[in-house]
C-alpha cells in the first residue's frame, strides 16, 4: 500500500470516529445536531422544490437514505483529502477536518430551536476526529525520514498502525452503536392510556381485505402508514414538559398540556390523508381512526370571535411551521388535534402526542405532527415552511383513485380474476363510483367496497375474465357532489398531482 492511499485512508477513519463521537453527543443532547444530520436537514431545506420532488419521486420513502448517504459519502471525500494533506502538513489535514465539522456545526445551529448545547455534538466531532488523525499519522511508517529505517522499524509502525486503526474502528462502532440505541430509546414510545371519545367513530365497517388479494387494507396500520416529515430523527418529546399553545390574534393566549386535551371531549373518526407529493398512483396516502379533540373546541378556549387571522400557522416542536386556512378548518369539518390513531397514543413517527388532522386538505397544510403551538395571523405576515417554497396556500385534496391489483408490469394467469384498488375523495362527499377501462374500450363501473364516511376512501373492485396478452387498464372516480376525476395530468407541485392511472399487465 502507498503512503498515499494509507493516510487518505487515515483522514477517512478519523473522520468516521469523529462523525460517530459526535452523534454520541448528540444523541445524549439533541440528535437533530449530530453532524452528518443537521447537514442533511441543510441540504433538505435548501434542496430547490423541483430537486426534492424528483427525489421523493425516484428515490421514495428511501430518499432520505439517498441523502444521508450522498452526504457522508461527500464528507468522506474530502476526510480522505484531509488525510493526505496531513501526510504532508498535519495541521493542513487537521484543518480541513476542523473546516468541515465547522459546516456541520453551522447547520446544526440554522435549526429553528437551535442552542448552544448544539454545537457540543461537532466539538466532540472535532477533538475526537483531529485526536484519531494525530495517532494514526504519528503511527505511520515513512513518517520522519523513515524511508532510511530499517525493516524491524517499518514492522514495529506497521504494527502500530495497524492498533491505532482497529483500535479507531471497534471505537466509531461502539459510540455509533451507543449513539442510535441511545437515540432510539430516548425516542421510544410513552405509555399512555387515553380515555374513550365522548363522540365515537360508528363500528367499522369490515372492507374487502380478504374478498380481494392484494388490496389495500382498508384501514392502515401505524406501522404501514406513510411517512412525510422534514426531519431526519424523531424529535424527543416528554409528555410531562410538553404543551400546546394557541396565540396570536386571539382573545386570550391559552395553553393545554396533554392531560388538559386527553380530558376534554374527543371525538373519534375516519379519515384518509393524504401527501400532496402523492403522483398519480402513489403510496403517500393512508386511512386511519383518529382520536381527538375537536380544533374549534381549542380555538373557542383562547377566543376567535374577534380575529382578523386567515391562517393558523402552527409550529411543531423543533420550529417547523404550516399554516393551515383558517376558513377551511373551522367550516364544520371534523378537523381536531389528534392524540390517538388507530386506538392507541399517536407514534412518535406520526406526530407524539398531538398532532393536527384536517379532512380534505392535504398534509403539508394540516397535519401539524409534534405540534407545540397554533399562532392566530394572516398569510400576509407570516409564511410557513412549505409556503416559503412556493407550494400552495389552499391546497383541498383533488378525488384520486389506483389500481393496487394487479401490479403494473405484472404477468398474471389468463381467466377469471379481479382488478381492485382504493379511491379517496375526502370532504366533498366521499368516493360515489369508481370506473375502470380496459383496453381502452368503454368505462365499466366497479363494484364499491363498505363506506367509512366521506372522509375516508373506498376500496373497489371489478371481476374481469383476463384474456392472453397485454393489457391497458385504467381507472376513475367520481365524488359525491358528481364531480369526476380529471384526465388533465398535474405534478404534484405546487397544489397536488391530478391525472387517471393507467397500467399495462401481461396476461399469460
Ligand atoms: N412537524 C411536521 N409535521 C408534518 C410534516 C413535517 O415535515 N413536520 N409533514 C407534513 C406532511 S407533508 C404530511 S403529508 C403529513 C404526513 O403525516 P404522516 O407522516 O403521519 O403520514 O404530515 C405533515 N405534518
Ligand atoms: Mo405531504
Amino acid at each position: 500500500m502507498t503512503t498515499r492511499l494509507l493516510h487518505a485512508g487515515f483522514g477517512v477513519l478519523a473522520t468516521i470516529v469523529g462523525v460517530a463521537a459526535g452523534h454520541l453527543v448528540a444523541a445524549l443532547t439533541e440528535p437533530a445536531a449530530s453532524p452528518v444530520l443537521a447537514v442533511g436537514s441543510t441540504v433538505i431545506d435548501l434542496t430547490p422544490t423541483p430537486l426534492k420532488e424528483w427525489a421523493i419521486a425516484h428515490f421514495g420513502t428511501n430518499d432520505k437514505t439517498v441523502l444521508v448517504g450522498s452526504v457522508l459519502a461527500g464528507v468522506l471525500l474530502l476526510a480522505a483529502v484531509a488525510g493526505l494533506l496531513a501526510r504532508r502538513r498535519f495541521a493542513l489535514g487537521a484543518g480541513l477536518l476542523v473546516v468541515l465539522v465547522a459546516v456541520a456545526a453551522s447547520a446544526a445551529l440554522t435549526r429553528p430551536t437551535a442552542g448552544v448545547a448544539d454545537l457540543l455534538p461537532s466539538l466532540a466531532a472535532a477533538g475526537t476526529g483531529v485526536a484519531a488523525l494525530a495517532w494514526l499519522v504519528r503511527a505511520a511508517p515513512g513518517r520522519a525520514g523513515g524511508a532510511h529505517r530499517g525493516d524491524q522499524a517499518g514492522g514495529a509502525s506497521r504494527r502500530g498502525v495497524l492498533v491505532a486503526a482497529g483500535a479507531l474502528a471497534a471505537a466509531a462502532a461502539v459510540m455509533g452503536g451507543a449513539g442510535r440505541w441511545i437515540t432510539s430509546y430516548r425516542t421510544r414510545p410513552e405509555n399512555v392510556d387515553l380515555p374513550a371519545a365522548a363522540d365515537p367513530a360508528p363500528a367499522f365497517p369490515a372492507g374487502l381485505d380478504d374478498r380481494v388479494p392484494g388490496i389495500t387494507p382498508f384501514r392502515t396500520s401505524a406501522d404501514d402508514f406513510y411517512r412525510v416529515d422534514t426531519r431526519l430523527t424523531l424529535p424527543v418529546v416528554s409528555l410531562g414538559s410538553w404543551s400546546l399553545t394557541i396565540d396570536g390574534d386571539v382573545d386570550r393566549e391559552v395553553t393545554f398540556s396533554f392531560d388538559d386535551l386527553a380530558s376534554m371531549e374527543l371525538i373519534e373518526r375516519d379519515i384518509t390523508l393524504t401527501c400532496v407529493s402523492n403522483d398519480v398512483g402513489g403510496r403517500y396516502v393512508g386511512a386511519a381512526r383518529w382520536l381527538g379533540v375537536p380544533l374549534t373546541d381549542l380555538l373557542d378556549r383562547a377566543g376567535i370571535d374577534h380575529t382578523s387571522a386567515d391562517q393558523i400557522l402552527s409550529t411543531d416542536v423543533d420550529g417547523m411551521t404550516i399554516s393551515t386556512p383558517l376558513d377551511l378548518a373551522t367550516d364544520g369539518r371534523d378537523a381536531m388535534i389528534a392524540i390517538g390513531m388507530n386506538g392507541a397514543a399517536l407514534p412518535v413517527q406520526h406526530g407524539f402526542p398531538a398532532r393536527m388532522v384536517v379532512p380534505g386538505l392535504y398534509g403539508f397544510v394540516s397535519a401539524t405532527k409534534w405540534i407545540t403551538r397554533m399562532t392566530l395571523t394572516t398569510y400576509a405576515e407570516q409564511d410557513a415552511y412549505w409556503t416559503q417554497r412556493d407550494w400552495a396556500t389552499d391546497a383541498p385534496i383533488k378525488i384520486a383513485s389506483r389500481i393496487d391489483t394487479p401490479k403494473p408490469l405484472s404477468t398474471i394467469d389468463a381467466g377469471r380474476t379481479v382488478i381492485g384498488g382504493v379511491a379517496w375523495a375526502q370532504h366533498q362527499g366521499g368516493v360515489e363510483k369508481v370506473e375502470v377501462r380496459i383496453d381502452g374500450g368503454g368505462w365499466q363501473e366497479a363494484r364499491l367496497g363498505p363506506s367509512a364516511g366521506q372522509d375516508y376512501w373506498r376500496q373497489w373492485y371489478l371481476p374481469w375474465t383476463a384474456e392472453k396478452g397485454q393489457h391497458t387498464l385504467a381507472v376513475r372516480a367520481v365524488n359525491g357532489e358528481d364531480e369526476e376525476q380529471t384526465a388533465a395530468r398535474a405534478t404534484p407541485f405546487p397544489e397536488g398531482s391530478s391525472g387517471i392511472q393507467q397500467i399495462v399487465v401481461t396476461v399469460a
